[in-house]
């Protein structure tokens, strides 16, 4: 009889996510005042639980599992129902009770309540396939109408979209993208009827709207009459089951067939008078929208850190258990070299992800000033984009490190890249986000000083002779950058402006990052001598100023395998 035999390899396992990653707990630690800390902690455990376990092995099972779209019912009648995997319904339902979305509403950890919630988020998006996207709408939606929706707007949806109970709660969609473009929405065809009684109706068609099961969405349109681009659009509020079913003004012609992020039921809709609220004024509709486009941008930067750091943490674990070439990954040079430059880019990435966190819920605050809500502003944009490149270089760089396994689909890896490849596309390309990032430094005169001063705070936060390079590395990308910007003004030339942009954009990203990742290297020598953030802060340096930087085989051996020496 033919039997299997021969030489298994293990596979990768994940410990509690929360126990296992120094960064999560370290944010948290640092900002929630003490006596909070063990009530905030008691659900990021289970979370972390859950997403080493649970949640972790149906995603792997259930891999092949996709949502179905059924458009016609057995006898003839337009249905149009949306059948979501089962991890989907229970990510509903587990995203409910941890509050995923209520906690930034909630008044229990205020005012660090987004750093509890984001918490979260990065614990739950890696088991989840994506259920973090609706999620991030919902977020974005609850803060954009209590900011401009009148009050029985309010009273009716922000109950539900910020809800812990499973039953109660609804998720948001974001109706912004169409035929006619995803970057620039000016060119939007869907338009708005003002109805006898004063109600308003929609018509037209979305080509993009991520989770099309959700209860509600926020849509632009532009009224009967309007201008034309984007100033002339409108903001509106729509229910899409008033009555438990799809209303029968919408349709939807088909799911998207994508590249990852199968799971998540990405739609095209048609819009045919559809019942909607006017949100805000008749016109400046992409700037009613702007606090989601923020709040989403922030998601982004969370999910896309979150996907990084699961890959690391797989890779890492899997160094141990595979032993080529006479001795295990995890004792070879160049591996450990290869996993310590990822491990620096992860933690840089997390650090300017929680940076925006503080700031955004800083900005929030019932006493914000305009300066809090400038930054988040400037923020927003680069922490996306730094974020969303990492995650796709470092996934792919980590599946690499598990030789043939990291390309096949049944081990789970392959998804993570291909999930990956959407952070830096949707929610604002990296061109897109760097060209507003420009836009916005040159409208708002003392944001570059501001930017300036956040950065040299951080970086001259510590006199240590060991985070000497990276000091020196801020000050030389921070002069590289002034010269850059004295080269715009100086020339006042659009076009060089914008051929520009990327480079300064990502160049303010790496180097705010760098400044906060010596920050957080003093913080963990003050309080043990951890030195493991201060050699993330030294190899990071070194990555982002040489293509290929200088191993150092104590410090990678460090980064690379986490352990505190
Ligand atoms: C797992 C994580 C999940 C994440 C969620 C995923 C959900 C996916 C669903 C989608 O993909 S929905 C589609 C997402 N689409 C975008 O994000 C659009 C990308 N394009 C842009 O961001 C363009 O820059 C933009 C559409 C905003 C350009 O619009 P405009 O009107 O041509 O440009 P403009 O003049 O910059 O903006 C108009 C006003 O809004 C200006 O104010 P003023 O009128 O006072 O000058 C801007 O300052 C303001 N504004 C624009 N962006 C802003 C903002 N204000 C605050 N924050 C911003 N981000």
């Amino acid at each position: 009889m033919l039997t299997a035999s021969g030489f298994t390899q293990s596979a990768p396992q994940l410990a509690n996510q929360y126990h296992d990653d120094r960064m999560i707990q370290m944010a948290v630690r640092r900002t929630v005042p003490p006596e909070l800390v063990p009530q905030a902690e008691r659900e990021l455990v289970q979370l972390g639980e859950l997403a080493a376990g649970e949640l972790y092995l149906q995603q792997l099972r259930d891999r092949k599992l996709e949502p179905e779209h059924q458009a016609w019912d057995a006898w003839g009648n337009r249905v149009d129902t949306i059948k979501l995997t089962p991890l989907w319904r229970k990510a509903h339902t587990i995203a409910a009770q941890f509050g995923l979305v209520a906690t930034a509403y909630e008044g229990e950890f205020q005012p660090v309540a987004r750093i509890v919630q984001f918490a979260k988020v990065y614990l739950f998006h890696a088991s989840t396939d994506t259920f973090c996207c609706p999620l991030a709408m919902t977020d974005g939606a609850a803060a954009t109408l209590l900011r401009s929706a009148p009050k029985n707007i309010v009273a009716r949806a922000v109950s539900h979209l910020t809800s812990r109970d499973p039953e109660k709660f609804w998720t948001s969609g974001q109706w912004m993208t169409e035929t006619s473009g995803g970057s620039d929405v000016g060119g939007s065809e869907t338009v708005a009827q003002r109805q006898e009684g004063g109600h308003w109706t929609l018509t037209g068609r979305k080509w993009f709207a991520s989770a099309c099961t959700s209860e509600v969405a926020l849509a632009l349109a532009r009224p009967e009459g309007a201008s034309r681009g984007s100033k002339g659009l409108a903001l509106f509020y729509l229910e899409t089951r008033p009555q438990g079913d799809l209303a029968p003004q919408l349709r939807i012609t088909r799911l998207k067939d994508k590249l990852g992020t199968r799971q998540l039921p990405t739609a095209e809709l048609m819009l045919d008078a559809v019942p909607a609220v006017l949100i805000g004024d008749l016109t400046g509709g992409v700037k009613t929208i702007a606090p989601m486009l923020n709040i989403t941008r922030t998601w982004n930067s969370v999910c896309a850190t979150a996907l990084l750091r699961r890959a690391v943490a797989l890779a890492r674990d899997y160094a141990n258990r595979r032993v080529s070439f006479g001795r295990p990954l995890a004792e070879q040079p160049l591996h450990l070299y290869t996993l310590a430059g990822v491990q620096s880019r992860l933690e840089g990435a997390f650090c300017l992800t929680f940076f925006l966190i503080e700031r955004l819920g800083a900005s929030e605050q019932p006493k914000a000033d305009d300066v809090e809500y400038s930054l988040v502003r400037v923020l927003a944009p680069m922490a996306k984009a730094l974020t969303a490149k990492y995650a796709v270089a470092g996934i792919s760089e980590m599946l690499e490190a598990f030789g043939g396994a990291g390309y096949m689909e049944d081990t789970g890896l392959a998804r993570l890249l291909r999930d990956a490849q959407v952070l830096p596309i949707w929610e604002g390309t990296t061109n897109v986000l760097a060209l507003d990032f420009i836009r916005t430094l040159q409208a708002e005169p003392n944001a570059l000083a501001l930017y300036k001063k956040t950065v040299e705070t951080r970086a001259q936060s510590s006199a240590d002779s060991r985070l000497a390079e990276p000091r020196e590395t801020v000050r030389w990308l921070m002069d590289r950058l002034l010269a850059d910007f004295g080269c715009l003004n100086e020339h006042d030339c659009h076009e060089l402006t914008q051929a520009y942009a990327r480079r300064v954009m990502m160049t303010c990203s790496e180097c705010l990052a760098l400044a906060l990742l010596i920050e957080q290297a003093e913080r963990s020598l003050a309080r043990g001598n951890d030195v493991r953030p201060v050699f993330a802060a030294r190899r990071y340096a070194r990555e982002i100023s040489d293509a290929w930087p200088e191993p150092d085989l104590q410090e990678d051996g460090v980064l690379a395998t986490d352990i505190f020496v």
